[in-house]
Parts: structure tokens; sequence; C-alpha cells
């Protein structure tokens, strides 16, 4: 009888085992099986991320030529012309792409406040009128100045530079040398976010001294060139942008007076210095999506005289889904 009960728990004993080995072969089929999935997930993407860089840098490569060829084409850069033709969604191998480039001298270069000596007042006050224009302080030309120049002292009052950037929780030094990113603009004192959100759009950061191409540029940076010409007039005047273009900044200021605005010979000598119909530094701005995976490029590069182009910085990013979004 006790044998008989022995072998009833043994028999007990090894069903719960061949239980509990199925029960741990089902989890770790169902492990594998995630993780097989994971891996593949993975291998998939990285494989998308490769075809996305690739079609990408084919962008780069597309628009390399677009821009040489323009530069053997034309002695000026306006809006009509090829290289400004935004490249809609456009279907490609198991994928979309778009992309556009944009004339960063349609913007004001704010290391032109380094860059422009001996004339360095023309530019303080360039930007003073454009920060008046945008309803920003002007007196933040001055920190600016100092941040880009290269002494320690200030250009008003004579303080030392570093005295007022030791002073914060996370103390730093005044950089003294041209700006190399927009965002180090948030470094510096009485610069806030809220001023930047309105100064972006229309500023940029360049590595030499370059003029504003009045034939890509916005009604602001127009307006900000006289007190002789209003918002109003700027706009305007660049409403014509996409049918006509000025070959020169002369040609610019002669058109001036079919609106009644006659700028006195200092305001045509700080146009023509601050301003030009040609450009030599572009940006291109890309995205591609292949199934679920969406990278941007942003290419920045400056065309060379004979055309070829010398990038400055290439930067790949994870991009929002490109199916159904606006152009950017
Ligand atoms: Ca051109
Ligand atoms: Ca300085």
């Amino acid at each position: 009888m006790q044998n008989q009960n022995l072998g009833l728990g043994q028999r007990g004993v090894a069903i719960v085992t061949v239980l509990l080995i199925l029960a741990i072969i089902a989890v770790t089929s169902v492990s594998y099986q995630q993780r097989q999935q994971v891996t593949v997930a993975a291998s998939s993407q990285l494989l998308h991320r490769g075809q996305i860089r690739a079609h990408l840098t084919g962008v780069e490569l597309w628009v390399s030529q677009i821009l040489r060829q323009d530069q053997q084409d034309s002695d000026t850069d306006h809006l009509q012309e090829s290289w400004a033709e935004v490249l809609p969604v456009a279907t490609v191998e198991q994928g979309q792409l778009m992309g556009r480039l944009v004339d960063l001298q349609g913007r004001y270069n704010l290391n032109n406040l380094r860059y422009g000596q001996p004339d360095q007042m023309i530019h303080v006050q360039y930007l003073q009128s454009l920060l008046v224009q945008l309803g920003l302080d002007p007196e933040l030309a001055w920190p600016l100045l100092d941040w880009v120049d290269n002494n320690g002292e200030t250009q008003q009052g004579q303080i030392l530079e570093d005295s007022i950037y030791m002073q914060g929780p996370s103390p730093y030094r005044s950089s003294n040398q041209p700006l190399t990113d927009t965002s180090e603009l948030n470094l510096i004192h009485n610069w806030t976010t809220t001023q930047l959100k309105v100064l972006l759009p229309l500023i940029t950061v360049l590595p030499e001294l370059t003029q504003i191409n009045i034939n890509t540029t916005e009604p602001q940076l127009i307006a900000a060139l006289s007190d002789q010409i209003s918002l109003v007039q700027a706009e305007v005047l660049l409403a014509q942008q996409t049918t006509q273009s000025w070959p020169n900044p002369d040609a610019f200021i002669n058109s001036l007076t079919q609106y009644g605005i006659n700028l006195e010979s200092e305001d045509r000598q700080r146009i023509t210095a601050l301003t030009s119909a040609r450009s030599h530094y572009f940006e291109l701005q890309a995205q591609a999506q292949i199934s679920n995976t969406a990278e941007q490029l942003i290419s920045r590069f400056k065309r060379l005289d004979d055309g070829s182009l010398k990038v400055l910085s290439r930067q790949f990013m994870p991009a929002p889904p490109l199916l159904n979004r606006p152009t950017p």
C-alpha cells in the first residue's frame, strides 16, 4: 500500500515536472520570438537608415551640380533660378524624398560685427536698425559685439567682459571670437530665448564678411537698410522677387525712386556696402523616409569661385514622418 502511494506520488511529481518543462519551453519560445522580432525590426531600421542616408547624400550631390551650373550661367542669384525651386515630395525606391536650398545670404550674418572692420560701426548700426524693426532692444548689439570682438573689455564703459560672465551659477568666459553656431547666442549677456525666437529666422553666422542678397532676403532686412524705407514699402518691393530681380545694389537703389524713396548719399553708400546680388553660402534642407523611418539632412556650404562646394557642416537628424507634411 505504501509502495502504491509512493508510485502515485512519483507519477504526480513527474507530471508536474513535465508541465513545468513545457511551460519553460513555451515561455522561452515566446521570448525567442519576441527577441527575433526586435532583432529583425532593428536590422530593418538600420537598413532603412543606410538607404535614407544614401538618398540624402544623393540630393546633396544633385544640388552641388545645380549650383555649379548656376555659377556658370549667371552673375547674380535670385529666386527665379533652378537652385531656388523646392523639390516636392518625390517617390524614390521604397520611400519618399524632399528638399530645398536656402540662400544663407538672404539673412544677416552676425559675424559681420567681427569681420566688418574697419567699417564695424556700419554693421553695429545695421543690426540695431534690424532689432528695432523686430521690436527688440537695439542695445543688444553691444554685448554681441563684445562677444565676437578680439578684446576682453566692453565697448561701453570698458568693463571686463569676463566679470559679467563669471558671476552666474555656471561661470564661463567671453568668447572673443566669431560665432560658430546661432545656439551660442543663448550665452550672450541680456540675450533671451524670447528675443532669439524673433531674430533667428532672419540671421545666420558665416565664417567671413558677407553681404545681404537683395534678391533673396526678407522685408525686415530691407527696411533696416534705411529709415527712408518702411516695412510696407519693403514688402511691396520684395513681392516681385519671384518674377524679377536686381542685377546689383545700384539697380536696387534706383528702383526705390519709383516708390518715392529718395536716399541721401550716406544711405546709398551704406546700402552698397551692406548688400549684393550674388550669394556664396547656401543651406540644404532635405528629408527622406523609407517605411516608418525618416531622417533629415542639414548641410551648409560655400560655393567657391570655380562653382564647387566646400561643405561647412553636415548634420543627419531623426525626423518626423514625411508623408502628409507641408514642405519644410
Ligand atoms: Ca545665379
Ligand atoms: Ca570681447
